[in-house]
C-alpha cells in the first residue's frame, strides 16, 4: 500500500493564511474593495439588485443557473465584481491614446490596462504615430469590409469569447459561413471542449445532463477539479442545502480549496452573525495533478469488488438495457493493480475504497467537474472515467443523478448551441441554405489550437474577435506575441483595453461595445438578448443602465454592420432589419433550431429560464452504438507524462480576484495569498528537498519533449498544501510555459493543468 502522504504534503497546515469561510463578510469586503478600485458609478450597487432576476439582466461572469425563486441579492462576490467592473466611471477614450503609444502600453500589466476603464470610441491603429486614433463607425466598417473582401476567407478567423448573447452569436456564425469559412474558435476550445467532444462520445450529449433541481434529490456529489468558491460561488447555496439534507460531498482536487471546505451563507443572517459556517466536503481526496482517471478507477474497482462479494450493488437492468463496452472495461478494471492506482493518484487504497463504499450505498449521485478534468492530455478519458463510475449504478438520467460540467463564460454553452463551431457537421446546413440561400462551407475550420498553429506558420491573415484576450489566453504566449501583429488585419470588439489589442496587425481596429447591464436601444425600443447556462436553461436579459459612452454599439449592431460591409448584397441576409428588432433574430434562431427554441419569444422570460432538453437525461444515447459507452482509458495518468527527475506538474489556475485575463486585484483571499501574482504554490516538503525557502524568487522552464525553449522568471515560492511534485500558479502569467502541442487528444483543449516544468 502506498504510504499516506498527507503529512508530507503538509495537510496539517492551515490553507495558506486564510482562516475564514467562503461567503461570509470576507466577500462583502472583497466587493467593497473592487467597487473602489473599479471606481464604479453611482447606482451600480442599485443595479446589482436586478442581476440574475426575471426581467433583469443576467450576470456576465460565470454560467451558473439563475433560479426561478431568486434570493434578494442573487449574486455572489465575483458576479458583483464583474458588474462593478463593467460599470466603472473610468473611461479609456481618444485622449488616453493620444498620451500613450501602443509600444509603451504593451509593457503595462493587465490590471493597469483594464483599470483605464471602458473604451468609448471606435479606434484605428495609426502605424506612423504608433497610436490608436479616433475614427468613425462608417470609416471602420467600410475599411474592415474592404480588407476582408481582399483576404482569402479561409485564412480569416472569427473568435468569440463566451459572453455575447445568442442573437449576436447566431449572426456571427452566419456571417462567417456566408463569407466563406468556419474558422470559429471560441473560448470553449480552451475550456469545456473536452466535454463537447468527450462527453458526447460516451453518452451522446455535449453538455451536462443535470438541472438545478437535481441538487434537491442527490445523496452524494463527486466534485472533481473545480473551484466553486472563486469561480461559481452561487453553486455553494445548493451545495450547502444538500449537505444540510445529509448529502455526502466528496471533493477530488490537488488543492484544498476553501469553497469545498466550508461556506457561510451571506444570505443567512444567523450564519453571518454566529460565524458558524457549513462544512461542505466530508471527504477530500487530495489527488495528484492528472490522477483523476486513477482515483475514479480505484473507486469503481472497489464497487465491482462489493458486487462480487455481496451482490446487489450494480444496476444490472440499466447496464443491460443502456450500456455497451461493460465487459471489456470490467476486465481492465479488475486487472488494474492497486499499487499503480495509488502511485498515479497519490490516494491510498483505503481512501478509494471508502468512497467506493459510500458510492455503493448512495441512491442518487451527481458528478460535477471543471478545468481540473478537462484541461489535460487525457481529459476526455478523465470525463469518461467519471461517467464509467456513474453508469455502474444507473446514475445518469434520473432525478438527483447525472454528469454536470460547470461551464465558464456566461454564454459559452449557448454560443455552441446556435452554431459557433468549426465543425460543419454540427451545422444545420440545409436550414441555412433554405433560410438564406447561402452555401455553408463543408471543409472543417480552425479551432483555437489550429488557429494558433496557422498563426505560427504565417498562414493566418485576418482576425476578428468578438470579445476575449486571445493572445494572452492561449498556450505558448511568448511565441504567439511575437507573430500576432504579422496578420494583415486585426479587429477587436471589446469593452476594455487588453494586451491582445496592443499587438496590432497592419490594419487594426478597436470597436467598443455595450455591456449586458446597459440599455440597448434600437429604433427607440429597448432590446433584450438571451443566454444559456450550464444546465441548458435559456434566459432573456435586459439592460437598463445608461451606456458608458454615446458612441458605443451593441454586439448585434457591430456584427450586422461588419457583415453588410463584407458580403455581396443578398436580400435574405437582412442585416439592417435585424439590428432594428432582435425578436427577428430570435425567430431565425427558432426557425433554424425548432426543437430547442420553439416559442422562443414567449418562453425566454419565464422565471428560471426554459429548458432546451437533453437526450441523455431521457436515457436516449446519441452515441455511435446508440448506448452509453464504457471506456478503457489510453493511460491511467491524465497528464500522459512519464515521471522524471526534477519534473514538476504545473497547474495554471484562477485567483479569487480575476475573471480570466481580467485582473481585478492581487488578492487570492480564499487561498490566503495577497500582494502579487507572479508566484508558485509548492508543497513544503518539495521546497525543503530542493533546498529552497519561502518567498525566494525562482524561474520555471518548460520540459515538454519538443525543442522549444520556454521560461518564466521571478516567481515567488509560496508554501502550500499540495501533493509532492505538483505545483500551481496563475493563468495567464504562466501561459508562456504551456506548450501548444499538449492538448486533450480528442478535442484539442490545451492541457493547462499538468504542464511539464523544471525549476531553474
Ligand atoms: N470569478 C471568476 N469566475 C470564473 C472565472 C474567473 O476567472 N473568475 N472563469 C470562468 C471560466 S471561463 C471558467 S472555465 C471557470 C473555471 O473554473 P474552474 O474549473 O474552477 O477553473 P480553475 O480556476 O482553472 O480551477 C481548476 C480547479 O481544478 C483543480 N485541479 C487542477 N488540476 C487538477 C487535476 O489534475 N485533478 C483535479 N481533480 N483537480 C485539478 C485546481 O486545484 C482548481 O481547484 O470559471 C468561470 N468563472
Ligand atoms: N494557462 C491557462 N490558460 C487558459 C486557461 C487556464 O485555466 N490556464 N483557461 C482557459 C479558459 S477556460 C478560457 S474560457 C480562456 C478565456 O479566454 P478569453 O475568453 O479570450 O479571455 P477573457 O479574459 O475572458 O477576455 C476578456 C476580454 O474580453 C473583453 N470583454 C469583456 N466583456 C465583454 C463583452 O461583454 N463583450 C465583448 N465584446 N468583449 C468583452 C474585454 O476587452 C476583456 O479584456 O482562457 C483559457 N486559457
Ligand atoms: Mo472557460
Amino acid at each position: 500500500m502506498a504510504k499516506d502522504l498527507s503529512e508530507e504534503n503538509g495537510t496539517d497546515m492551515p490553507v495558506a493564511g486564510y482562516d475564514g469561510p467562503v461567503g461570509g463578510w470576507g466577500s462583502a469586503k472583497g466587493m467593497a474593495k473592487v467597487a473602489r478600485t473599479a471606481r464604479s458609478s453611482p447606482g451600480a450597487l442599485e443595479t446589482l439588485k436586478r442581476q440574475n432576476k426575471p426581467a433583469g439582466y443576467m450576470c456576465s461572469s460565470c454560467a451558473w443557473a439563475k433560479p426561478p425563486n431568486p434570493h434578494v441579492a442573487e449574486f455572489c462576490e465575483n458576479g458583483a465584481k464583474a458588474t462593478l467592473w463593467d460599470l466603472t466611471t473610468a473611461r479609456c477614450g481618444p485622449e488616453f491614446f493620444r498620451d500613450h503609444t501602443v509600444s509603451e502600453l504593451a509593457d503595462w500589466d493587465a490590471h493597469d490596462l483594464e483599470r483605464q476603464g471602458r473604451l468609448t470610441h471606435p479606434l484605428r491603429y495609426d502605424a506612423a504615430s504608433d497610436r490608436y486614433v479616433e475614427t468613425s463607425w462608417d470609416e471602420a466598417f467600410a475599411a474592415i469590409g474592404a480588407e476582408l473582401r481582399r483576404l482569402d476567407p479561409k485564412k480569416v478567423t472569427f473568435y468569440v469569447s463566451g459572453k455575447a448573447g445568442l442573437e449576436a452569436s447566431y449572426l456571427y456564425g452566419l456571417y462567417a459561413r456566408a463569407y466563406g469559412h468556419s474558422n470559429l474558435p471560441d473560448s470553449s476550445n480552451m475550456c469545456h471542449e473536452t466535454t463537447s467532444v468527450g462527453l458526447k462520445k460516451v453518452i451522446g450529449t455535449s453538455v451536462g445532463t443535470c438541472v438545478l433541481e437535481d441538487f434537491e434529490h442527490c445523496d452524494m456529489i463527486i466534485h472533481v477539479g473545480q473551484n466553486p468558491g472563486s469561480n461559481s460561488p452561487r453553486i455553494l447555496h445548493p451545495l450547502q442545502k444538500a449537505v444540510e439534507r445529509g448529502c455526502h460531498i466528496v471533493a477530488i482536487n490537488p488543492l484544498r480549496e476553501k469553497g469545498l471546505l466550508e461556506f457561510a451563507n451571506p444570505q443567512n443572517p444567523w450564519q453571518m452573525s454566529l460565524g458558524a459556517p457549513t462544512e461542505i466536503a466530508d471527504r477530500y481526496l487530495q489527488v495528484r495533478t492528472g490522477g483523476d482517471i486513477a482515483v475514479l478507477t480505484g473507486i469503481a474497482k472497489h464497487v465491482l469488488a462489493l458486487e462480487d462479494n455481496q451482490g446487489g450493488v450494480l444496476d444490472h437492468a440499466f447496464l443491460a438495457e443502456h450500456c455497451s463496452g461493460l465487459d471489456d472495461w470490467m476486465d481492465w478494471v479488475r486487472a488494474a493493480p492497486w499499487d499503480r492506482l495509488e502511485a498515479v493518484s497519490g490516494i491510498t487504497r483505503a481512501e478509494m475504497e471508502g468512497v467506493g463504499t459510500l458510492y455503493a450505498r448512495s441512491k442518487a449521485v451527481m458528478g460535477i467537474y471543471g478545468m481540473g478534468v478537462t484541461q489535460h492530455v487525457h481529459g476526455s478519458d478523465a470525463i469518461a472515467a467519471l461517467v464509467n463510475l456513474l453508469l455502474l449504478r444507473g446514475n445518469i438520467g434520473r432525478p438527483g443523478a447525472g454528469c454536470s460540467p460547470v461551464r465558464g463564460h456566461s454564454n459559452v454553452q449557448g454560443q455552441r448551441t446556435v452554431g459557433i463551431t468549426e465543425k460543419p457537421k454540427l451545422v444545420p446546413n440545409d436550414k441555412l441554405r433554405e433560410l438564406f440561400g447561402i452555401e455553408p462551407p463543408q471543409d472543417p475550420g480552425w479551432n483555437t489550437v489550429e488557429f494558433v498553429e496557422a498563426l505560427l506558420a504565417g498562414e493566418a491573415q485576418g482576425y476578428v474577435g468578438l470579445g476575449g484576450n486571445l493572445a494572452r489566453a492561449v498556450p505558448d504566449q511568448d511565441r504567439v506575441t511575437e507573430v500576432w501583429g504579422n496578420m494583415p488585419l486585426t479587429v477587436h470588439v471589446a469593452t476594455r483595453l487588453n494586451r491582445t489589442h496592443l499587438m496590432p496587425g497592419k490594419s487594426s481596429w478597436l470597436l467598443p461595445c455595450l455591456v449586458r447591464a446597459e440599455e440597448d436601444l434600437q429604433n427607440g425600443t429597448s432590446q433584450q438578448v438571451t443566454i444559456e447556462d450550464s444546465f441548458s436553461h435559456i434566459y432573456g436579459s435586459i439592460g437598463k443602465r445608461e451606456p458608458a459612452s454615446p458612441h458605443l454599439k451593441s454586439e448585434v449592431d457591430i456584427v450586422c454592420r461588419l457583415a453588410a460591409a463584407t458580403l455581396d448584397p443578398n436580400p435574405r441576409l437582412a442585416w439592417s432589419d435585424w439590428v432594428g428588432d432582435y425578436a427577428e433574430i430570435r425567430s431565425l434562431i427558432e426557425a433554424t433550431y425548432p426543437d430547442k427554441f420553439h416559442d422562443f419569444e414567449a418562453r425566454m422570460n419565464q422565471p428560471g429560464g426554459f429548458y432546451r432538453g437533453n437526450p441523455a437525461r431521457e436515457r436516449v444515447w446519441k452515441t455511435e452504438t446508440g448506448k452509453a459507452q464504457f471506456t478503457v482509458p489510453a493511460d491511467l495518468d491524465a497528464t500522459g507524462l512519464a515521471e522524471g527527475d526534477g519534473l514538476y506538474r504545473l497547474m495554471t489556475l484562477r485567483s479569487n480576484d480575476q475573471f480570466n485575463t481580467t485582473i481585478y486585484g492581487m488578492s487570492d483571499r480564499l487561498r490566503g495569498i495577497d500582494g502579487d501574482r507572479m508566484l508558485i504554490m509548492m508543497s513544503p516538503a518539495d521546497i525543503e528537498a530542493e533546498g529552497l525557502h519561502p518567498d525566494q524568487r525562482i524561474a520555471l522552464t518548460g520540459a515538454a519533449d519538443d525543442d522549444i525553449p520556454r521560461r518564466v522568471d521571478g516567481l515567488r515560492i509560496v508554501p502550500y498544501q499540495l501533493p509532492r511534485g505538483c505545483i500551481a500558479g496563475y493563468f495567464p502569467e504562466l501561459n508562456p510555459l504551456s506548450p501548444l502541442s499538449r492538448h486533450d487528444l480528442l478535442s484539442k483543449t490545451p492541457a493547462a493543468k499538468g504542464i511539464p516544468v523544471r525549476l531553474a
